[in-house]
């Protein structure tokens, strides 16, 4: 079966609404981007957070993967450090590293740095989500911005962190400070997903990346606070909320509290094991592992299909990768994946 545009368009608002679907609609977090010859040559010659900053290029790169695969929603071009460079933070994303801060937060001083977004700090955005609203003619266009522990990690450590160490220091031992510092970034992501949303975005998605880090008991003092106030200040928009994480079983539970529409899993718990942990009232976003597009076509099948089958124990589900599309992968696999899930779920 073809799915073709006009019947694929609903497919992703309903499933994040948890109401019947023709079939279940798939996108691919980092869908756009390094995979993508395409991309490569659009960024030829232009930094990260300049390719952010200009409209043409946001609406190029977020139509690449759409005019490619099947995908039933495009995701914004840009970066979780995106508001926060618009807000004055000294940083740059660094080709094969990411998020670069020139001159980290560690004390009361640094977070009071991080004052409030206001959408003239970002008109490329507002521009750029019009003009992908006319170009995406009915696919639903997915806003985003990153979770409160996932910037204060960038911010507290410099960079790309595997232990996160300072940063938990600083919520274990400096709890005012990392309140202050995390009421910030929440202002922040919630501003920054209100500009998304105003300009035509039809749903949003919160990357807490690194959130996995946490313990359960800390998420629920030091986390989930900040977090609920981002899903609350947001529901009156009316657009469905996804909240992500990576490495993230232990706190599914508490995430489903944090009040998104959708939890996104990674490819760790499967989905059926993760609609328990979850609980009732919510669409799982999942959960692939982005490692198994580069085994042989009948395991990737198998294995999508087992996504689907454990996909159908929540009470709507948006197919997906368990995290972004890796760099060396094959665009045509994902092309193919696209097609797989909406022939193997038509109903
Ligand atoms: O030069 C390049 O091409 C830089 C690579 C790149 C790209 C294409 C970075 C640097 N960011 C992006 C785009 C991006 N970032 C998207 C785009 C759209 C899409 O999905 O199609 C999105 C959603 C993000 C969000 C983002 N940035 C996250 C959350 C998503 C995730 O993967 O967990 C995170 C953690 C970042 C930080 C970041 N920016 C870039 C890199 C390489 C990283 C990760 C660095 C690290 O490992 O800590």
């Amino acid at each position: 079966m073809v799915v073709n545009g006009d019947a694929r368009h609903g497919a992703f608002l309903k499933a994040c609404r948890r109401e019947p679907v023709p079939h279940t609609p798939v996108w691919f977090m980092r869908q756009a981007g390094r995979s993508l010859p395409e991309y490569l040559k659009a960024r030829e010659g232009v930094a990260m957070l300049e390719a952010c900053a200009r409209p043409d290029l946001i609406v190029e790169i977020t139509m690449q993967p759409v005019r490619r695969y099947a995908v039933d929603a495009a995701i914004f071009f840009s970066d979780i450090m995106v508001p926060l460079k618009a807000i004055g933070v000294d940083l740059e994303i660094a080709p094969g590293v990411g998020p670069v801060i020139a001159d980290p937060i560690r004390d009361a001083a640094g977070a009071a740095r991080l004052r409030p977004l206001v959408p003239e700090d970002v008109p490329y955005v507002s521009e750029a989500v019009r003009g992908l609203v006319g170009e995406l003619r009915g696919t639903p266009l997915i806003g985003f911005a990153g979770g409160p522990f996932t910037l204060a990690s960038y911010l507290i450590e410099g960079g790309p962190s595997k232990n996160h160490d300072r940063t938990k220091a600083m919520m274990y031992g400096e709890p005012a400070l990392w309140a202050e510092l995390m009421g910030r970034l929440a202002d922040i992501t919630i501003a920054f997903l209100k500009v998304q949303v105003t300009a035509g975005a039809s749903a949003v998605q919160v990357f807490d990346s690194w959130v996995g880090a946490v313990a359960p008991e800390d998420y629920r003092a030091s986390v989930l606070p900040h977090t609920s106030r981002i899903f609350a200040e947001i529901e009156a928009l009316g657009v469905p909320r996804i909240h992500f994480g990576v490495g993230t079983g232990e706190l599914l539970g508490l995430m489903g509290e944090a009040g998104a529409d959708v939890v996104g899993v990674d490819w760790r718990v499967p989905l059926d094991e993760a609609a328990r942990r979850v609980g009732p009232g919510k669409a799982l976003q999942g959960n692939l592992d982005p490692a198994i597009l580069f085994a042989p076509w009948d395991v990737v099948e198998r294995r999508a299909k087992d996504v689907l089958a454990r996909g159908r124990a929540a009470e709507g589900h948006v197919f997906n990768l368990g995290h972004g599309v890796l760099p060396s992968t094959d665009p045509d696999v994902l092309a193919r994946l696209a097609d797989l899930v909406h022939e193997a779920s038509a109903r």
